[in-house]
């Protein structure tokens, strides 16, 4: 979603703003601007609707100069995609803003400034900023205090960054639903919605928080709670690699996020899973306290985060005996729900800055749940930090939109809470030790099956044509299917439905022709009976099914069947392993279809605004 970029400093910013604005392409944008200002008080602004790209190469040919300067990626909400709605948006020429976020109540403030003289030229709601503190300077107020004043007028969301050509050398950032980061830097400061922006010039950050306003020269740097009172707040030494937005020579990041996978997995377990067992209270300080009162356990979550909660929820409930409900964060937060005594809320995002997410665990604050873990691969995200307690997956900067990586580290999160759960709830030791040494098994594990690649990507070239497909799973590898659909979709565009198979017969069975592959996942389990019933229902309708199957499950290919065989793993990470052919699948069809693998249309990595 929409990123940001800002410096000030001596020397001219502009390639600090370009480099941050690559670093943020990830996120998803479909425009995006620069704005800079020079020591002699002239404001310049460039922008496109091309990839970044385009602007690198209308400023090379521009001489673009400017110590104070603030730059943008756009995601449209408000207006089309055109030069005209791109950020930043000036007012009269004195006054530019960039801004993340939403603000609700944009269109009465539009017409109280209108009324007041102030002449739009965008639809979007980020201009009514613009105006708004560009009155108050008006007003005699200053930058700072012009900022203030604005934002008590705000409904919704914004990260915003705001600079008058009449005061150089400063910027006024606001923060209220949508992150900001300020990185310090020697004789310079800079600002971002996302610290990865700021890795080439510095790795000291302060995060801020919720109604913070901060000031900042090349110099100083001042902080203001919503209140107004002056804060401190703390400098975090950042740990996330340099070149963690290096693609090396993999040709999409997807790609190596996949591959990276038996990696960040064993990073994830470093330290936390011993030969007995897990490590004292590997889920945060005071988990084992927290967790030893649980009784009941609610997850919220977003896309493919919701189906890593899903799987969790057949885990903790089949080893470790705690009743468990998921619900999608945009359902949770907006519905009235009932929550048991001694409950956990349980968050998983990768980014932890997903707002749907965010508003549900600020709802079951107030709703009376026991206590609140967030799974996050982000340190120092907002879900982190307001969460009682928080587990890291280390999965490492994730840059592919279709999340991959993040997926399985989360997965591997929550067979270590089962375990942590398990313990205090009468887990029979044998599934203690069947969970530990499956986990012990995982990394290596997930290096074999990643030699499968060949047979699937034979197998995209069949599917590359299709309009439609089907995903079908049991149990545990019913949100593995899900995971598998989305995937596709999310990146080749060919609609994809998964289903629980046992509930074919209740509908989707009327779909099966031969146009319409049929994407099995079945492990050697208990349910492989059943799923084999479910195979032949298919089969008897003339579909064409993609098993991928335990050798020992004993599927045979023919001419309406190919089954792909998956390395024999173990049971409880069975989910972890299924998940990497799908992934592969929906890479290999993307490729085949020439869609932007790492930044499909229409999606956004970090979905800041509801
Ligand atoms: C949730 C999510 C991702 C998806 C895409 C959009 O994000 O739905 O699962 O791949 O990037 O956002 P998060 O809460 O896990 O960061």
């Amino acid at each position: 979603m929409c990123g940001i970029v800002g410096a000030v400093g001596e020397r001219n910013v502009v390639e600090i703003l370009l480099e941050g604005l690559k670093r943020l392409e990830y996120r998803g944008y479909d425009s995006s601007g620069v704005a800079l200002l020079q020591q002699d008080g002239t404001l310049n602004r460039i922008r496109s609707t091309g990839k970044v790209q385009e602007l690198v190469d209308i400023i090379a040919n521009d001489e673009a100069l400017g110590t104070t300067g603030i730059a943008h990626t756009r995601w449209a909400t408000h207006g089309g995609v055109t030069v005209a709605n791109a950020h930043p948006h000036f007012s009269s020429d004195r006054v530019a803003v960039v801004h993340n976020g939403i603000i609700e109540n944009y269109q009465t403030l539009r017409e109280q400034l209108s009324a007041k003289g102030y002449v739009f030229s965008s639809d979007t709601d980020t201009e009514t900023i613009a105006h708004t503190v560009h009155e108050a300077l008006d007003a005699g107020k200053d930058l700072l205090e012009a900022v203030q004043t604005s934002v008590k007028t705000f409904h919704g969301a914004y990260g915003t960054v705001v600079i008058d050509k009449e005061d150089v050398g400063r910027m006024v950032v606001a923060r209220s639903g949508s992150p900001l980061v300020i990185g310090l830097g020697l004789g310079e400061n800079f600002v971002a919605s996302d610290q990865m922006a700021l890795l080439p010039v510095t790795r000291r950050f302060i995060f801020l928080e919720e109604g913070d306003v901060a000031d900042i020269t090349r110099r100083t740097i001042a902080i203001y709670d919503k209140d107004g009172n002056a804060v401190e707040r703390e400098i975090i030494e950042s740990n996330v690699e340099h070149d963690a937005g290096d693609k090396g020579a993999y040709r999409h990041y997807m790609l190596k996020e996949i591959h990276e996978q038996p990696v960040v997995v064993r990073n994830t377990l470093k330290d936390r899973l011993t030969e007995n067992g897990l490590a004292a209270d590997v889920f945060g300080n005071g988990a084992d306290d927290i967790l030893s009162k649980i009784k009941h356990v609610q997850i919220v979550a977003c896309g493919t985060s919701y189906h890593s909660g899903m799987t969790a929820r057949y885990w903790l409930e089949q080893y470790a005996n705690v009743s468990c409900n998921i619900e999608i964060a945009s359902e949770f937060r907006y519905r009235k729900s009932v929550v048991h005594p001694n409950s956990l809320l349980i968050t998983i995002s990768q980014s932890g800055e997903t707002a749907d997410t965010l508003a549900a665990l600020r709802l079951a604050k107030e709703i009376g749940y026991s206590a609140s873990l967030a799974i996050c691969n982000v340190p120092g995200s907002s879900l982190v930090r307001e969460s009682d307690l928080a587990f890291m997956t280390r999965a490492g900067a994730e840059i592919g939109v279709a999340s991959t990586k993040a997926f399985t580290t989360q997965l591997t999160a929550f067979l270590m809470l089962t375990l942590a759960l398990g313990e205090k709830n009468g887990m029979a030791e044998s599934d203690t030790q069947d969970i530990i040494s499956a986990l012990q098994s995982l990394p290596a594990k997930l290096e074999e099956t990643l030699t499968i690649t060949q047979g699937i990507e034979d197998l995209a070239e069949e599917f590359a044509d299709k309009q439609h497909s089907l995903f079908l799973g049991r149990g545990d590898q019913y949100p593995i299917a899900m995971e598998g659909a989305l995937k596709l979709k999310e990146i080749s565009y060919i609609h994809a439905e998964a289903y629980a198979s046992g509930e074919l017969k209740h509908g989707p069975l009327a779909l099966i022709d031969d146009e319409m592959p049929v994407i099995v996942v079945a492990p050697n389990n208990e349910l492989l009976e059943k799923l084999k019933s479910n195979v032949e229902e298919v089969r008897a309708r003339g579909g064409i099914m993609y098993v991928f199957a335990d050798k020992d499950a004993a599927f045979k290919g023919d001419d309406t069947m190919r089954v792909i065989n998956v390395p024999h793993c173990e049971a409880p990470i069975a989910p972890i392993i299924y998940t990497l052919p799908l992934q592969l699948l929906s890479y290999y069809v993307a490729l085949i279809k020439g869609t932007d693998v790492d930044q499909p249309r229409n999606l956004a990595k970090s979905v800041t605004v509801e």
